[in-house]
């Protein structure tokens, strides 16, 4: 919220009304978003050293690529093209797991997809392991998860599907088991984010899992048949809006193995419905004990207070975390989080649709929450993109956290219009200028971040232990991006 303290309580009960008017308006496709705030604009970076990000992914004997169909009549082809790191043979180097997922034209037929994962031989290559990794359960994949559930120092991956997620131990040879069924955290819904959070201090990794749209196979909804079906006057696929959401999931690891499903006595289950997408685990007001965060499709986001007794509170509206300044629920597909002014409070950001600007949320403690989205520079050049995977990194070197997105369509369709992204599109990259604002480096960190793509999955990470940085991105049309982190090979922007 961009106002004082005294002012900010007002402004907040204002958008708690707009946000009713929003769901209603949102009954019918797209609404409209506000305009950016007169005066708004983008800082380019200049002056200063900009890190070169370099694609090079055709050295690193990556050939995985998404299954994709080009038309994407249904809304379930459009949201996968996860990647995780993973150190899963603990070499000390991280490793890369991309989720895959088919067209519902195959999942009709009963096809599957799987995955790839990939090991960092330490030389700037990788090996696919897959097969003899034992990561070869099929699914309609979405993204995932890291953490050790059983605390035996091995990391183990957590898969979200279509219609049954997968849990995976690693054995510590370089193999994986499928324990889903043995652990109980299949859900069975459309699930899209998972975290892994101790949320009970009990020395035992817990799981939340968000769930997207109640979608059924064999229910489908037709392309362009209803009014939420179109956009800008053309048909296309159905959805979020218009179809039934999913409730959301809270796993309690039980320390033998197992989980319990926990979500409705500890007040998560998310009875409203809403279209899950992002989750996230942070201890917001540091009582080492973790809260959760949510972000939601095109309706308001969830801030879960942890109240140390197994339960948790939303408290969404009230932190200011909710929706935007004026009171507008986003699209909300990623969310990073970061003390980017190094006040000692997780801050966060989240990801938007075209036209709807990304937001940060910065954290002024005592669970309120500023939007600083077009002060702090990073709103203006997110507007033209449908924005995804995100994280708050460092990737100068300099000691604060900088910004970076990756974009892409969920409408092919959108290519026939006269005006817009387009389906392709390119990165955002914002350098953190250390006062609590961001300068605008997206077309300066070389020709990789400027190269129109259908992104979907981000993932950061020190592939090549060399003190630098480096980002991996999933497509959901084609293959992946390596992105090396040429820090010490700079720009001047
Ligand atoms: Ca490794
Ligand atoms: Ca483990
Ligand atoms: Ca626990
Ligand atoms: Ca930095």
């Amino acid at each position: 919220m961009i106002c004082s303290l005294l002012e900010s309580s007002t402004l907040r009960l204002l958008a708690m009304a707009s946000l009713a008017l929003n769901i209603a308006a949102a009954q019918s496709g797209h609404p409209t978003p506000s305009p950016p705030p007169p005066g708004a604009k983008t800082t380019k970076c200049s002056g200063r050293p900009v890190p070169q990000l370099d694609d090079i992914t055709s050295s690193t004997g990556i050939s995985f690529t998404h299954t994709s169909d080009p038309s994407k009549k249904y809304i379930v082809e459009s949201m996968s093209g996860g990647v995780i790191l993973i150190d899963y043979d603990r070499d000390g180097w991280p490793d890369i797991f991309f989720t895959n997922a088919p067209t519902v034209e195959m999942a009709a037929k009963g096809e599957k997809s799987l995955g790839a994962l990939y090991h960092n031989n330490h030389d700037g290559t990788f090996t696919d392991v897959t097969a003899k990794s034992g990561l070869t359960t099929r699914c309609f994949g979405m993204g995932g998860a890291v953490g050790d559930y059983n605390n035996d120092g091995w990391p183990d991956i957590y898969e979200t599907c279509l219609g049954g997620n997968v849990l995976y131990r690693n054995n510590g040879d370089g193999t994986f088991t499928d324990v889903t069924a043995k652990a109980g955290v299949a859900d069975g819904r459309w699930s899209t984010g998972a975290a892994f959070g101790d949320y009970d201090g009990d020395g035992f990794v817990d799981l939340m899992v968000v769930n997207y749209v109640d979608f059924h196979l064999d229910d489908l909804p037709g392309f362009g048949k209803a009014p939420f079906c179109k956009y800008r006057g053309i048909d296309v696929q159905c959805g979020p809006r218009g179809l039934r959401g999913a409730g959301d999931s809270l796993f309690h690891n039980n320390g033998d193995g197992t989980f319990t499903e926990v979500s409705k006595s500890a007040g998560v289950a998310d009875a409203n419905g809403y279209y899950g997408l992002g989750v996230i685990w942070a201890d917001f007001n540091n009582t080492g004990r973790p809260d959760i965060y949510i972000a939601n499709d095109s309706t308001p986001k969830y801030l879960y207070k942890n109240e140390g007794n197994g339960e948790f509170k939303d408290i969404g509206l009230e932190s200011g975390t909710a929706v935007s300044e004026d009171g507008s629920e986003q699209a909300s597909m990623g969310i990073a989080i970061g003390d980017y002014n190094h006040t000692g409070r997780s801050s966060l950001s989240v990801t938007n649709f075209a036209d709807e600007n990304d937001l940060l949320y910065r954290n002024e403690g005592d669970w309120n929450f500023k939007e600083v989205s077009y002060p702090s520079g990073v709103a203006l050049p997110s507007l033209p993109w449908v924005k995804w995977g995100t994280a708050f990194v460092d990737l100068d070197n300099d000691g604060w956290l900088d910004l970076i997105a990756v974009s892409g369509h969920v409408y092919p369709q959108v290519d026939s219009l006269p005006a817009g992204g387009g389906y392709r599109q390119p990165k955002l990259l914002h350098l953190n200028q250390k006062d609590g604002t961001f300068c605008d480096a997206s077309d300066l960190a070389g020709p990789a971040l400027k190269q129109r793509r259908v992104s979907r999955g981000l993932a950061v990470g020190d592939l090549f232990n060399d003190g630098n940085m480096d980002v991996v991105v999933g497509d959901i049309d084609g293959a992946p991006m390596i992105l090396r982190n040429r820090a010490s090979q700079v720009a001047i922007g």
